[in-house]
């Protein structure tokens, strides 16, 4: 198979490779490999060149992968999100942070026997923020990348060390060496905001109510939300957060002036998104059932971020507005899937 270079994704079958996948094979430029502890859906699996069933801890695999494939672009989608690092972080860390190391390692071997950098793709997130309380949220409005960095999260803590581990590689990779091999990796890294898929219902998130809400309607079933209604964080429909990874993917490096940028679409409150919600689907019945733990995570993130270093360096542009995202993305895309 080593001759014409493919795209990885880890992670491949959750919510964001199901759109990543579907954009590259419609692109139809580069062959897809991916790798996910869980098969493929049949309708995923069909648009991938190979994939590849287990974990980014399996070093063995991760070997057989390096000797079977030419790989020079890695979209490293695995993780474990919020919620569930937080029942288990020990098993978070591992995935998270181990799990990462050993892609960024994977990529800097690909590089070295291949003789050619290997564009890293990695979803950081604002679990990466930890502001200190509920007035300090509401006076810093849009947060700049490198203010408020003290999560209060497992994942956050993870997904912050991981950004600094990417730019390490990127940067100063066994620096004191005879011959320095940094750079071999270009390491780029977004901060998503809750992201709001269409086609899939996200697992494991903090984030996850506006998402949860807005399926539970489109089934006709009940919802309770686990947050106030006045909660306030940034979300971006999903199509956009594919394209910005693709954009950055593609910006020419000269142009970025940073490993991590922050990306915006949309702030509503839950309210807002549940007012939305009710437009769309009038019968949709949902109420307010505070879980103060989950609650506590987000206050944590920041109501807004500064995206102006995406839009400045790479031309981080979100296609979708709050209203756009409901009116041309969520209510026909969900709409179809259940059938309404
Ligand atoms: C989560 O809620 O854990 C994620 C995130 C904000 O990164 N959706």
């Amino acid at each position: 198979m080593i001759g014409k270079p493919v795209v990885l994704i880890t992670g491949a079958g959750g919510e964001i490779g199901h759109g990543l996948i579907a954009h590259l094979a419609d692109a139809g430029a580069r062959p897809v490999i991916t790798l996910d502890v869980n098969p493929l859906e049949p309708s995923l699996a069909k648009k991938v060149q190979r994939e590849f069933t287990g974990s980014i801890m399996d070093k063995a695999l991760l070997e057989r992968m390096l000797s079977e494939f030419e790989v020079d672009t890695v979209y490293h989608l695995a993780a474990s999100l919020s919620t569930r690092s937080e029942f288990t972080p020990v098993t978070a860390h591992q995935v998270n942070v181990e799990g990462t190391l050993n892609l960024l390692e994977f990529s800097q071997r690909e590089a070295e026997s291949h003789g050619r950098p290997v564009t890293f793709l990695y979803p950081s997130s604002i679990a990466a923020y930890g502001l200190p309380d509920l007035a300090t949220k509401r006076q810093a409005g849009r947060v700049k990348e490198d203010d408020f960095n003290t999560p209060s999260t497992m994942y956050g803590c993870n997904k912050l060390y991981c950004e600094q581990l990417g730019r390490y590689y990127a940067k100063f990779y066994k620096q004191l060496a005879a011959d320095p091999q940094s750079g071999r990796v270009d390491f780029r890294c977004v901060r998503f905001p809750g992201l709001i898929s269409a086609l899939t219902v996200p697992s494991g998130g903090t984030s996850d109510y506006a998402p949860e809400m807005i399926h539970a309607a489109a089934k006709g079933e009940g919802y309770a939300c686990f947050v106030r209604p006045d909660t306030r964080i940034p979300f971006m429909a999903m199509p956009d957060g594919v394209e910005a990874l693709l954009r950055l993917a593609a910006a020419p490096k000269a142009a970025l002036t940073r490993t991590a940028y922050n990306l915006a679409a949309f702030n509503p409150s839950a309210d807002e998104v549940r007012q939305e919600v009710v437009r769309a689907f009038p019968s949709a019945a949902i109420t307010w059932q505070t879980d103060a733990k989950r609650q506590g995570i987000v206050d944590s993130w920041p109501e807004d971020v500064d995206d102006s270093a995406a839009r400045r360096d790479w031309g981080f542009a979100p296609a979708y507005d709050f209203n756009k995202a409901f009116r041309d993305y969520l209510i026909p895309t969900i709409g179809s899937r259940y059938g309404k």
